[in-house]
């Protein structure tokens, strides 16, 4: 199947051509599309895109210049993606390229969903991300840490949910189930309702373990400061008030009622497939 990689990038000319010769030599044999969707970056990073892109057959750039933002200019990529499948990273190496091909296998295995995650168990016990957390980075880093892990876990307590990562920012799709779907919100937490959607309208999610690394080069555009990481916060506690609601009060997504799906789909979204898909996830533990 064909894969899609969307990258959104703004301001991320330190980044931007180690990602691409990164993921092209990982793509290696593989038929695929990156699409760089740039914010009209004021460094000049859709330059550098531009200029590759006249070398590179695989290689797209979308430039948008009077529209920002993450979650936007991710909906952008989907919607001019050639792709059966489409997956999304950042472009600060945070995200590790090689993961793309585990999500791609998982979906051609009969997922709908791949999600990426910091927060699975892996074989020795602990979880992915708390190697990073174990490691000496910034203070403000390893509490962003701590508080995505604090995140997540009540994410998953109050969904009643298996998942283990709500935030990662790496996962693919489905085309044709992600195309369902409703995006949402910003940065990390238009991710939570995808997922959430596709959990209740009982599309089958794998997850697949990942270390988060610590941004190559750059900065980040969501949480420099103490300060924003308290207004990003309070934007994903209401959030997760709003999951509580569908959760417990109102639930469109409910059993695909807010989703016609088509039979083929159907077929690989049965119960049975939904449980075989988390014990892969969790009991596999497959780093
Ligand atoms: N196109 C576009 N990309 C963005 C925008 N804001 C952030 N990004 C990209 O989204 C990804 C995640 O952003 P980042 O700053 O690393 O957020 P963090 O990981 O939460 O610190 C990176 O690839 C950014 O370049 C935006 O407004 N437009
Ligand atoms: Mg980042």
């Amino acid at each position: 199947m064909k894969l899609s990689i969307i990258i959104p990038s703004y301001n991320e000319i330190e980044n931007i051509d180690n990602l691409i010769n990164e993921i092209s030599s990982v793509m290696t044999g593989t038929d695929y599309e990156l699409i760089i969707v740039d914010d009209n970056s004021p460094d000049g990073t859709w330059k550098v895109v531009e200029t590759r892109a006249l070398q590179d057959k695989n290689l797209r750039l979308i430039r948008r210049l009077d529209e920002r933002g993450l979650r936007s200019a991710i909906e952008t990529g989907i919607k001019n993606a050639s792709g059966e499948i489409v997956a999304w990273m950042d472009c600060d190496f945070q995200h590790p390229p090689q993961k793309l091909l585990e999500l791609k296998e998982k979906i051609e295995a009969g997922a709908d969903v791949a999600s990426a995650s910091r927060f699975m168990n892996v074989k020795d016990g602990s979880s992915a991300d708390s190697r990073l957390t174990a490691k000496d980075g910034p203070f403000i880093v390893r509490f962003h840490g701590f508080l995505s892990r604090l995140l997540n876990k009540t994410i998953s307590l109050v969904c009643r949910s298996k998942l283990t990562d709500w935030t990662s920012g790496m996962v693919a799709f489905r085309k044709s189930v992600v195309n369902r779907l409703t995006f949402k919100g910003d940065h990390g937490e238009y991710l939570m309702f995808l997922l959430f959607q596709s959990e209740h309208g009982k599309f089958s999610i794998r997850e697949v373990p990942y270390v988060l690394n610590l941004r190559e080069a750059g900065t980040s555009k969501s949480s420099t400061t103490y300060g924003d990481l308290f207004s990003l916060g309070l934007q994903y506690l209401r959030r997760v008030a709003r999951l509580a609601y569908y959760t417990y009060v109102k639930n469109p997504f409910r059993d695909g009622k807010a989703h016609s799906l088509p039979s083929s789909t159907k077929t690989t979204t049965d119960n049975s497939t939904k449980s075989v898909a988390y014990q892969d996830a969790y009991e596999r533990n497959n780093l």
